[in-house]
């Protein structure tokens, strides 16, 4: 495969080699690895960024409607916007992102989107790193907004909000009771609540939750990274396509202030920090998995069995053995 030809086409958007770039970069064969790597290095100076957006909320929240009309909306305003997935079930379900992608029909025939289903990899760890990489394809091809959906499910928000710009936590109206069922950990990721279905009969729900919310970021943060009257919690209907406008103003109106006091390039540099790191774990990690040091690591397990070895002793054998190798 032509690295350089393949570079030039995703920088002129070309989507079919956007879609085999990231098939590329997916794939676990190990020369493909290096191909993959090889050809985000080239396209490292490109200069392009796009807005990068995490959205998470549970199952039945409206993920997928809102993402088909929300990225409606912005094609509609003359951008062009791609959608990943993170979607750590997918391994084991066939992708439940894939089944959305035939659901998403209109964004899917808009020349200005691009939707991409979740990498099917049996661990988040490599279904995250996986689409990190896809959302610097995606801004490499000039993509103006990269949408990266994930479920509300352990890690995956964690992971999804380390290669955003801007994670936007999506729910349901709600008793007034469930405010409780939030984790904090992600009340205090998210930059930007919006309440969903707000319309007929759930719609004085949606704005009594919405409200509820906002006092509760109110009171429960204040980050550096926000300036004043955020984060904002406010309330949508993706099925209506209501309240898309007010939403997209104040994503903007964070970024542009992020972007102008610093923050916005001290948090990407602080995420390509994040994600070496995790780049040098996995790799670590992975030489433990080759034949020899599987042979290694059960002869050394059955001596520490046998009482043979002390455990640290045996432990420091190993890693010394990795090292040589
Ligand atoms: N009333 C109302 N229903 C909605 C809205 N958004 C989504 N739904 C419905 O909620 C259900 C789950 O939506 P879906 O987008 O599949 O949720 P996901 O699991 O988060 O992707 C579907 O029946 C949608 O029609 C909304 O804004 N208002
Ligand atoms: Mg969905």
């Amino acid at each position: 495969m032509d690295i350089a030809q393949l570079s030039e086409r995703i920088v002129k958007g070309d989507r079919r080699a956007l879609a085999r770039a990231i098939t590329l970069i997916e794939s676990r064969r190990p020369d493909h690895r290096e191909t993959a790597t090889e050809l985000l290095d080239s396209l490292r100076g490109t200069g392009r960024q796009a807005m990068r957006v995490g959205l998470s909320g549970t199952p039945g929240v409206g993920k997928s409607t809102f993402i088909e009309g929300f990225g409606m909306y912005l094609t509609g305003q003359g951008l062009k916007v791609a959608v990943l997935a993170v979607d750590p079930s997918s391994a084991r379900s066939g992708g439940s992102i894939l089944g959305d992608k035939t659901r998403m029909e209109r964004l899917s025939r808009d020349p200005r989107a691009f939707i991409r289903p979740s990498p099917s990899q049996s661990q988040l760890g490599g279904v995250a790193r996986r689409t990190r990489e896809a959302v610097s394809l995606c801004e490499a091809a000039g993509f103006d907004v990269v949408l990266i959906e994930t479920v509300g499910v352990g890690q995956s928000e964690t992971m999804v909000a380390e290669m955003a710009d801007l994670f936007v936590l999506l729910l349901a109206p709600a008793g007034g009771d469930e405010l409780q069922g939030v984790k904090r950990g992600i009340m205090e990721i998210a930059d930007m609540i919006l309440i969903n279905k707000a319309d007929g009969d759930l719609k004085a729900a949606a704005v009594r939750t919405c409200a509820d919310y906002a006092g509760a970021l109110r009171l429960l943060r204040k980050r550096p990274q926000d300036p004043k009257g955020f984060p904002k919690a406010m309330t949508v209907s993706a099925l209506e396509e209501a309240g898309f406008e007010p939403a997209w103003h104040e994503m903007q109106a964070l970024t542009d202030w992020r972007r102008e006091n610093g923050f916005f390039d001290t948090r990407r540099a602080e995420q390509a920090r994040y994600w070496f790191g995790e780049e040098v774990r996995h790799a670590l990690l992975a030489q433990l998995e080759t034949g020899a040091a599987r042979a290694e690591m059960a002869r050394l397990a059955e001596a520490v069995a046998e009482g043979e070895i002390a455990i640290g002793l045996a432990a420091r054998e190993m890693v010394e053995t990795l090292g040589r190798e």
